[in-house]
């Protein structure tokens, strides 16, 4: 154990009545009756998709998690500094929170660590989380289960914060979710308060594409679990061996787009929808898009969305990079 022994852990779960998935009917339903079919990637992350991405940020072909620890073990306590030594470090979509501890050691060592929040959809992959940072740090643990797109304003704790954004996943969010996301991030920091967020680069094709179609088939496995899902949650009959994993570098939207692309002519029955879901063979249905930035694009979304820019940490190889924002003036 790090710090004193005035753990307490605490778990809100603010999911609507029927859990995580709730949404996901009319999600579903609105995504796969489009000319152009597409899922939402908030729902690959059940207990084997969470289990599978913990897989695929080992893979050697996965770059951004490996980089993210680098600058992290690099310049955590410059970060920490830079953010004023916060009190409280409230992460969204903290999944097992694995690089997160070199920045709560940071705080530690700067004396300046009091609590962390973390904040998932998925509910035990918090409350275990939540349960080993207590036992590690030995400080305040609140942790939230909710969908950080909708319930972002009720996280309760107080100030000096950092609200930190890992990963790379606002990579996952469409442009214009993205944006309203970043605003309501912006309006919920105080004067004091400030914005870590991780993002994944622009470079080149190679690199990008191997990230998403690794020799050993986990990002293949990681998408078409989408599909289980699916098959569980909403009685749909997907074949997941009729479907195959595609992920392609889009250089004009600057993102890799995953899809999963029918191998047959088919049809997809969802019992608890009354719907009936037709593929062409060939055809492709996108499951998830992860953009890359580069600074200076960054720094106009974050204006946008009234943020400013307040420094910016690359790894050696400059793949991936970690910025910190405060409230626009
Ligand atoms: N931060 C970790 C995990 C990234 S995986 C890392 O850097 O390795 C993305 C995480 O975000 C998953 O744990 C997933 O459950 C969570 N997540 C995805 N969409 C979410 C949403 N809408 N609300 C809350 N959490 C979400
Ligand atoms: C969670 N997110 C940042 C991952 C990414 O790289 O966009 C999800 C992922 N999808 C396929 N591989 C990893």
């Amino acid at each position: 154990m790090k710090g004193a022994a005035t753990q307490q852990v605490t778990i809100d779960v603010r999911l609507p009545p029927g859990g995580p998935l709730s949404g996901m009917a009319a999600d579903v339903r609105a995504g796969l009756t489009k000319p152009f079919k597409e899922l939402k990637p908030r729902y690959f992350y059940d207990e084997r998709g969470s289990e599978l991405f913990e897989r695929i940020t080992e893979l050697p072909e996965y770059y951004p998690t490996r980089a993210e620890r680098a600058i992290l073990e690099r310049s955590a306590s410059e970060i920490v500094a830079a953010a004023g030594e916060p009190a409280t470090l409230i992460e969204l979509g903290s999944g097992s929170a694995a690089k997160t501890r070199v920045l709560l050691d940071a705080m530690a060592d700067a004396g300046c660590l009091e609590a962390y929040a973390p904040v998932d959809i998925s509910e035990e992959i918090t409350r275990e989380t939540a349960d080993k940072i207590a036992a590690e740090y030995g400080i305040t643990v609140h942790g939230l289960v909710c969908d950080f797109e909708l319930d972002l304003e009720s996280i309760p704790l107080s100030g000096p914060r950092v609200i930190a954004l890992l990963g790379g996943t606002i990579g996952n969010f469409e442009p214009q979710q993205r944006a309203s996301f970043l605003r309501r991030v912006a309006n919920l920091l105080g004067p004091e308060d400030h914005f870590l967020l991780g993002t994944d680069l622009v470079k080149d094709r190679e690199t990008l594409e191997a990230a998403y179609n690794d020799a050993a088939g986990v990002t293949a496995a990681f998408n078409l679990n989408v599909l289980a899902v699916l098959n569980r949650e909403l009685g749909a009959d997907f074949d997941l061996d009729a479907f195959e994993h595609t992920a392609s570098w889009d250089d004009e939207n600057l993102w890799v787009d995953i899809r999963l692309r029918s191998l047959a002519r088919q049809i997809v029955n969802f019992k608890q929808l009354d719907l009936q879901v037709p593929f062409d063979a060939g055809e492709e249905m996108r499951t998830e898009i992860s953009t890359k930035f580069a600074r200076e694009g960054l720094g106009g979304i974050y204006h946008e969305a009234g943020l400013e820019l307040a420094a910016w940490w690359t790894d050696p190889e400059d793949l991936f990079a970690l910025s910190l924002a405060r409230p626009g003036v």
